[in-house]
């Protein structure tokens, strides 16, 4: 598997308009982008910190999967993200070693990427997703 850098990490955050201030005023960086991803049920927010984005996530549905997270953890990381060149043949690689997947074939994420997320148990408790710039997902 060819994992080439952090893609971004995941933050879930109650509001996405209370969050970025902090990391506009406090942490001077600059939101260049805000997504919403219907599927996930989540609106996005990025910022670019050297090759890695850090991406807010404010929950849009109260049974959301970032709106139990934090309702169970509060606040926090919520995934890191590697980019990595062949996803599907690396998701192949993972099943193949017993990676649990919860996404056995890439779907569409925020920012044209494809993506696809690997079960917390399976990685040692950090949910985890792998991306590569998508231009053949048919999905
Ligand atoms: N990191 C680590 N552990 C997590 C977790 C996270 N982000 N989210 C849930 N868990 C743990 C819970 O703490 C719980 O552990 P215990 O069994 O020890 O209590 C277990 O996973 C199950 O949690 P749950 O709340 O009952 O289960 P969910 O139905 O929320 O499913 C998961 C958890 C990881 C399968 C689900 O969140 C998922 O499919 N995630 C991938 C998709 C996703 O996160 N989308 C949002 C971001 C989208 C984007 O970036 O575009």
């Amino acid at each position: 598997m060819n994992l080439s850098h952090i893609e971004h990490i995941g933050i879930a955050v109650k509001s996405l308009k209370e969050a970025i201030p902090f990391y506009e005023e406090v942490l001077g960086l600059k939101c260049y982008n805000v997504e919403e991803v219907v599927e996930q049920q989540v609106k996005t927010a990025f910022f670019m910190v050297g090759r890695t984005k850090i991406e807010l996530l404010e929950p849009t549905g109260a049974d959301s999967t970032v709106a139990r997270f934090i309702e169970k953890r509060g606040e926090g990381v919520h995934h890191v993200a590697f980019a990595v060149e062949g996803l599907q043949p690396s998701l192949d690689e993972l099943a193949g070693k017993g990676v649990q997947l919860l996404d056995r074939t890439p779907r569409r994420g925020a920012e044209g990427l494809q993506i696809a997320f690997l079960h917390p148990k399976s990685t040692l408790g950090v949910l985890t997703e792998l991306c590569e710039q998508g231009t053949k997902l048919t999905i």
